[in-house]
């Protein structure tokens, strides 16, 4: 049986994850535990270099969401996510995704670290737990703040490279487009879920704590690309289905 490894709330994961479910491939889900759960997968992929998601299939192992995403289509059912016509632009797209992505959780990891209800929150065990192991939370953000070199991101650099990523859906919906290249393509999955980093999108679909939700969300930007949103939320409605 495949399985898939990642961490649940987190947008690479939800891309994998999505583009499975849109190709009605089964899997098994196991969620990832950042910094404690490392060692584990190094072992298993035996390379000291790991990030989530990863899928491992018969066909051996794929590490990268794009690539799951691509694999999702080759063995899967349903409309293609990678017409080969708007191959370019899709990869246009991810790489716009990823750039939101990469700015977003610097921007998120560092406030999580200064929020202490954000940090219990981050505690993957029951409430009554959380507030004594915010230590551990404060060691895994400070893990990953090392490990993608966070300090290194400017917080203007990064809120200008989400606003462009706006302005640019922005414009690729305009006249009440509901998808950024024609149909649904991977470009939409791709782009909806970085904008987690935004504002995240109702607990029904991902869930996240208050003092998280307040962490990811980048209100200025919010308040100026309500359209971008509403078009997000609408893609999660029509097409997130598990
Ligand atoms: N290019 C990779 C990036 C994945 C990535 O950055 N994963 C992060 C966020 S989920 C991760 O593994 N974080 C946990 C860790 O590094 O321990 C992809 O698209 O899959």
């Amino acid at each position: 049986m495949r399985r898939l490894i990642g961490l649940s709330y987190s947008p690479w994961s939800l891309k994998a994850r999505w583009a499975l479910d849109h190709h009605r491939v089964p899997y098994r889900w196991r969620e990832y535990l950042p910094m404690l759960g490392e060692p584990l997968l190094q072992a298993r992929l035996r390379r000291r270099r790991v990030t989530v998601p990863v899928l491992i299939d018969e066909a051996g192992v794929h590490d990268d969401s794009f690539d799951i995403a691509r694999r999702a289509e080759a063995v899967g059912q349903g409309a293609p996510l990678f017409p080969d016509e708007l191959a370019d632009a899709i990869s246009r797209w991810n790489q716009i995704s990823e750039d939101v992505c990469a700015a977003g959780r610097a921007l998120t990891t560092a406030r999580v670290m200064d929020d202490p209800a954000a940090l219990a929150e981050s505690v993957p065990v029951p409430r009554s737990l959380q507030r004594p192991l915010r230590g551990v939370a404060t060691a895994g953000a400070r893990f990953l703040t090392r490990k993608y070199d966070l300090r290194t991101v400017r917080e203007d650099a990064a809120l200008e490279t989400i606003g462009l990523a706006l302005e640019a859906a922005r414009e690729a919906l305009a006249d009440g487009r509901a998808y950024l290249e024609g149909p649904l393509t991977y470009a939409d999955l791709a782009l909806a879920v970085s904008l987690q980093f935004v504002r995240p999108v109702a607990d029904t679909y991902v869930r996240l704590g208050p003092a998280s939700r307040r962490c990811w969300t980048r209100d200025a930007l919010a308040a100026a690309y309500p359209d971008v949103l509403a078009w997000r939320d609408q893609v999660f409605a029509r097409h997130w289905d598990r």
